[in-house]
């Protein structure tokens, strides 16, 4: 993704010591408490690379012993464009593959993620934090966190649970939480997009966008039992660079002492100008995040 400040580079350290591995497609480095891995898929058939890759990513956590997400980032390629998937018939579900209509690549990578989660026996209640965007080159690229111990998924009450949307954003609903809180204290917020409800609000309009998704964040770090404001992290995804000086002057009036990362990228509904997540690490996190200027 083009970077669109000084700030280019995300760096994750730890504190303590870290084990480096690789087991199959998926690069890893782990302290005691958590993973950081990364897949990235040279398919080309997003809902079929996500389902690969999420397979992938479930049985390394498996296997590492970090069976719990914290935080997944998705990259995808040409995020709006129609889904050419060569995979669309899924037993008995005639009915949702009318539901899907022209589906973009978003909703086709929902659905790969989507089957493999719950073909890894995971619930609801498992989905953690996450983001979906686009990405310049490449096909579909995951980074994540999972952790020992089970973190405390959190949800939005100003928004429907993304899990539970109907039907028209596709027929497997987006597998995330608005937030989830690792068991040290650390929140990870979701990429977070002007939704009300289950709708779009404000269509077209920047100004008024920024608004409605600071207030989405206000609300789930108020949830989360934090606030907006004590974000130290900031990662903002801007459709249209020509609108980042203005979103990046209000972000930084509402969390001040974030670091920020501004970025342009595809957002998962085409009515969508921006997205925005936030890092609110605990003092007792192993976890040492930084943005870094070329
Ligand atoms: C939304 O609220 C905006 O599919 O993983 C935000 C964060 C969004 C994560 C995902 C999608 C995802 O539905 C889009």
């Amino acid at each position: 993704m083009r970077p669109l400040g000084s700030a280019d580079t995300e760096v994750w350290r730890s504190r303590l010591p870290v084990t480096r591995g690789t087991r199959g497609a998926v690069a890893f480095a782990h302290d005691e408490h958590v993973l950081a891995g990364a897949i990235v898929s040279p398919d080309p058939d997003v809902e079929r690379a996500a389902r690969g890759a999420y397979d992938e990513i479930v049985r390394v956590m498996c296997a590492e012993g970090f069976p719990f997400f914290l935080r997944i980032w998705n990259h995808v390629r040409d995020l709006n464009a129609r889904c050419h998937s060569a995979d669309i018939n899924h037993d008995g579900e005639s009915q949702d593959l009318q539901a899907d209509g022209d589906r973009e690549r978003y909703t086709c990578f929902s659905a790969g993620r989507h089957d493999a989660l719950v073909a890894a026996g995971l619930t609801k209640s498992d989905f953690s934090a996450a983001s979906a965007v686009g990405m310049r080159g490449g096909n579909l690229s995951i980074h994540f966190l999972a952790s020992r111990e089970r973190g405390r998924n959190v949800e939005n009450p100003r928004q429907v649970s993304a899990y539970d949307y109907p039907r028209q954003y596709g027929s497997r609903s987006p597998s995330f939480a608005r937030a989830t809180i690792a068991r040290d204290g650390s929140v990870f917020v979701s990429g977070t997009s002007s939704v009300r409800g289950h709708e779009t609000l404000h269509a077209g309009d920047v100004e008024a966008q920024v608004e409605e998704t600071i207030a989405n964040l206000d609300r789930i770090a108020v949830e989360c039992g934090r606030s907006l404001r004590e974000a130290q992290a900031l990662k903002l995804y801007v459709r249209h660079a020509a609108s980042a000086a203005r979103i990046v002057e209000r972000f930084r009036e509402a969390a001040p002492a974030a670091s920020l990362l501004v970025l342009e990228s595809d957002i998962c509904r085409a009515g969508l100008l921006l997205e925005a997540e936030a890092i609110i690490l605990s003092d007792e996190s192993s976890i040492v995040h930084e943005v870094r200027s070329p």
